[in-house]
């Protein structure tokens, strides 16, 4: 599929944060040609409203504001330039692809996150994803929480044929994960993809079963996990802020992927995540279909965000 049509579907999965962040703002910029506080504290309503942060967007302000005084940013249209490439700063050092190490035989990813916020599925476009880059993905069903979970996952491997390890519901996801790390291994394949349930009984539960499974990765295979994927669904806003740090407390995360983008404005908080942690961003989700999950690119992220047509 040419690049071209990724942007499109990025576009259209963005449009609503798009009109969030720029709807509003573009027809006061059609009216007046000069900066003025009047236009500030516009833009910086519809940064806040597209879930940029309180914080994020005071920095951005700051550095228009400064831009403008240092006569950089003279009318509006330099001043919406100005702030594309402040956009742009902020995601470039958050836009690293995750690489499979074909070395690393199985590249065990383990995916987690709460309830809901599209592992599962977004384990799915992975194992496609790969499997079109010609690498043998296996799946294991670390979600024993609930019957249905390993079935989701089950009905995913038979319809794709990609092998799943699952055992009943119940069951102990790190034993699960471990047989599917030795399975792997034996049958030579390049990427093992780990779901993991979202919900237990508690959080507390949640975090100590993950620490488990994480220790017992690490007895099959001491350089594994190489990826801890966290998946955020992006219409959770400002909260994903508070699930970053959580996870990354208990167990370490090496990337995010944020899913649902389309069916929020609140895309913004892709800019409050990159301006508060260090985390690549691996992965957007935009829609259903398996091109709406798309590799990470922040020019094409904030281009998507700008361009109207
Ligand atoms: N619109 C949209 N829906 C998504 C996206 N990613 C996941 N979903 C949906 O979100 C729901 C929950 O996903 P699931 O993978 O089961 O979440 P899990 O509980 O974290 O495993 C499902 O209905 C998915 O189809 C996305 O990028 N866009
Ligand atoms: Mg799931």
């Amino acid at each position: 599929m040419p690049v071209t049509s990724l942007f499109q579907r990025l576009k259209q999965g963005l449009s609503r944060t798009r009109q969030q962040l720029f709807g509003g703002l573009s027809d006061l910029l059609r009216g007046k040609k000069q900066i003025d506080a009047e236009l500030l504290e516009e833009l910086e309503t519809h940064l806040l409203a597209a879930d940029v942060g309180t914080a994020t967007t005071q920095k951005i302000m700051e550095n228009l504001a400064a831009g403008t005084k240092r006569a950089e940013l003279n009318d509006s249209e330099q001043l919406l330039q100005g702030l594309r490439r402040q956009l742009i700063q902020i995601l470039t050092p958050h836009e690293q692809p995750l690489i499979i190490d074909t070395n690393k035989k199985p590249f065990v990813i383990l995916m987690v996150g709460i309830n809901g916020a599209g592992k599962t599925t977004t384990l799915g476009k992975l194992a496609k994803h790969w499997q079109e880059e010609g690498k043998s993905v296996m799946l294991a069903a670390g979600d024993t929480f609930r019957a249905a979970a390993v079935e989701q996952l089950q009905a995913w491997g038979e319809r794709n044929k990609v092998s799943v390890i699952a055992q009943q519901a119940g069951a102990d996801p790190a034993a699960v994960i471990f047989d599917a790390m030795s399975a792997a291994r034996a049958r030579n394949i390049d990427v093992l993809l780990a779901d993991t349930a979202g919900r237990l009984h508690t959080q507390d539960n949640l975090m100590a079963e993950l620490q488990k499974v994480v220790r017992v990765i690490k007895k099959a295979d001491p350089s594994a996990p190489h990826e801890i994927l966290l998946v955020l669904d992006g219409g959770i806003g400002q909260n994903a802020l508070q699930q970053v740090k959580q996870f990354d407390a208990a167990i370490g995360l090496t990337g995010l992927a944020i899913t649902k983008l389309d069916g929020t404005a609140k895309g913004g908080v892709l800019f409050a995540l990159a301006a508060q942690n260090k985390l690549p961003i691996r992965f957007v989700g935009v829609g259903e279909a398996i091109d709406d999950l798309q590799v990470f690119k922040a020019e094409d992220f904030v281009s998507a965000m700008f361009d109207a047509n």
